[in-house]
């Protein structure tokens, strides 16, 4: 046996990430259900570096060195189980399972007790980037135990994507700890995304921009704060004419915006947890309007459903308003950061994972869709201090959003006057409102769940669980043992 590590399931990104086990010295061994893939795979890339092939998952599993390293890249679901089944019996004790697709993290939780209880370590793992980065060097976020991660660590660290000098790869927690938290990383780029889409739909109604014109406005706000890959590509894209028509590429696509099911996986888990993940949430729906097209169509042909008049901006409305969407943008983009992080704390607090979250912000400088520079700020902010009770509590992003505040008013209220939705930008700045308010609206929802069912309050003025006999003579009593 002399392979360092395996791969089963060579579609395309299984077959870029033994690639780049490969080119960076690692003997890497090659299975897949159909042999053909693997045939491919040496024929064009074999002289990459040290490959072993092989025709059957036994003599693939004999390949390995101890213990063994098994790679699974196959789809994410019944796929992968089918494929753990076949696996478990032909390995020993010791040797490690690794789930390298978009797995749910409950079932990598399932697999890993599952696993563990065979004496053998399962790491799923969210790994970031795509065909490109699976290749060139990815984003990965491996979980469970850490004793398999000091086997496993040095390979995945040489394959990830170097950032000053620092791996995008680090341990992130137990069973599905690494499938969490690159669940959520999806999550904020559903967020991420649709904040700069609103961005582009805002100012190309306000101002009658061509989509070449906001390509450069896009362009000068990647030299700033702003600057990362999604901004980047934003004005790629909107600079691109068809070929065909010679209309801007952006108006002749088809606006139903596709989901592959993570942000929709983030908002259910935020749900359970009880984390107002609004920016990801309002992401999501967005995305789902969009989709609705039929809905959309017969809105549309019936006419009823009326806007308001003023259709843009002029004069004095229109001055300085590209700068106020760009401070709209940031300040909602680290709302949805903020929110991002909470969850992972949340999801950490709830399994017990103990994640780093400054730790989180460093491996996704590179490799995957949301790098960005903005992330060593988080880095910063939690080195500073790793029990921030909120991102927007550090110096950096309070002042980045208070400072912002006058710009993100402006503009979620152009956006409501001319009839442009903008549920990113106004919900982050609902969600920051909640947040710095001295006194919430849940007062009287907290008296009405009170008269309509006996579900009791506290008080500001004393401790203790309170009821008002509502429909009695209106007097209060404590509900509490202790008051009793
Ligand atoms: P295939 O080439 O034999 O289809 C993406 O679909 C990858 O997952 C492919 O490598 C595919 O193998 C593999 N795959 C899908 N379902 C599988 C299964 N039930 N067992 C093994 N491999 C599977």
């Amino acid at each position: 046996a002399r392979a360092d590590i395996g791969v089963t399931g060579l579609a395309v990104m299984g077959r870029n990430l033994a690639r780049n086990f490969a080119r960076n010295g690692h003997v890497t061994a090659l299975h897949n259900r159909t042999q053909s893939r693997v045939d491919e795979l040496v024929a064009q890339f074999g002289a990459e570096g040290d490959f072993v092939a092989s025709t059957d998952l036994a003599s693939f599993v004999a390949s390995l060195k101890r213990p063994r390293r098994v790679m699974i890249m196959v789809k994410a679901g019944k796929a992968t189980d089918a494929v753990i089944d076949e696996l478990v019996p032909l390995l020993e004790e010791g040797d490690i399972v690794i789930d390298g697709g978009n797995a749910h993290f409950d079932d990598t939780r399932r697999r890993e007790q599952a696993l563990r209880a065979e004496g053998l370590h399962f790491v799923g793992t969210g790994v970031s980037g795509g065909e490109e980065g699976a290749l060139n060097g990815p984003s990965i976020m491996p979980g469970g135990s850490k004793e398999s991660y000091e086997a496993l660590g040095p390979i995945l660290e040489s394959i990830a994507v170097d950032v000053d000098g620092t791996p995008c790869c680090t341990y992130v927690g137990p069973d599905g700890a690494g499938h969490f938290v690159k669940m959520v990383h999806n999550g904020i780029e559903y967020a991420d995304m649709q904040l700069i889409a609103e961005a582009y739909d805002l100012l190309r109604q306000g101002l009658g921009k061509t989509p070449a014109e906001l390509a450069e406005v896009f362009r000068t706000w990647n030299e700033g704060d702003l600057e990362s890959f999604l901004i980047e590509i934003t004005a790629t894209v909107l600079d691109k004419v068809d070929a065909e028509t010679g209309k801007a590429l952006v108006d002749v696509i088809v606006d139903a915006a596709e989901q592959k099911g993570t942000g929709r996986w983030t908002v259910q888990t935020a749900l359970e947890l009880g984390v107002p993940t609004t920016g990801i949430a309002e992401a999501v729906f967005a995305r789902s309007l969009s989709g609705s097209v039929d809905q959309r169509k017969a809105v549309q042909a019936a006419g009823t459903l009326v806007g308001p008049s003023g259709a843009s901006l002029t004069g004095a409305e229109a001055e300085g308003f590209v700068e106020a969407v760009r401070d709209a943008l940031y300040a909602s983009k680290v709302v949805a950061y903020a929110q991002g992080f909470d969850m992972i704390q949340a999801g950490s607090d709830q399994y017990g994972w103990d994640v780093d979250k400054g730790a989180m912000a460093t491996i996704w400088r590179g490799g995957c869709i949301i790098r960005a520079q903005f992330l060593n700020r988080i880095k910063e902010a939690y080195d500073k201090d790793a029990a921030l009770a909120s991102l927007l509590l550090d110096d950096y992003f309070a002042s980045a959003v208070s400072n912002a505040q006058d710009s993100w008013r402006r503009v979620v209220a152009t956006a409501v006057r001319l009839g442009v939705p903008v549920p990113g930008f106004s919900s982050a700045l609902a969600y920051y409102d909640g947040l710095r308010r001295e006194r919430l609206g849940a007062a009287l929802v907290q008296g009405q769940r009170d008269l309509f069912g006996a579900h009791t309050y506290g008080r500001v003025d004393k401790e203790g669980t309170y009821h008002t006999l509502w429909s009695g003579d209106g007097s209060e009593e404590r509900q509490d043992t202790a008051g009793q």
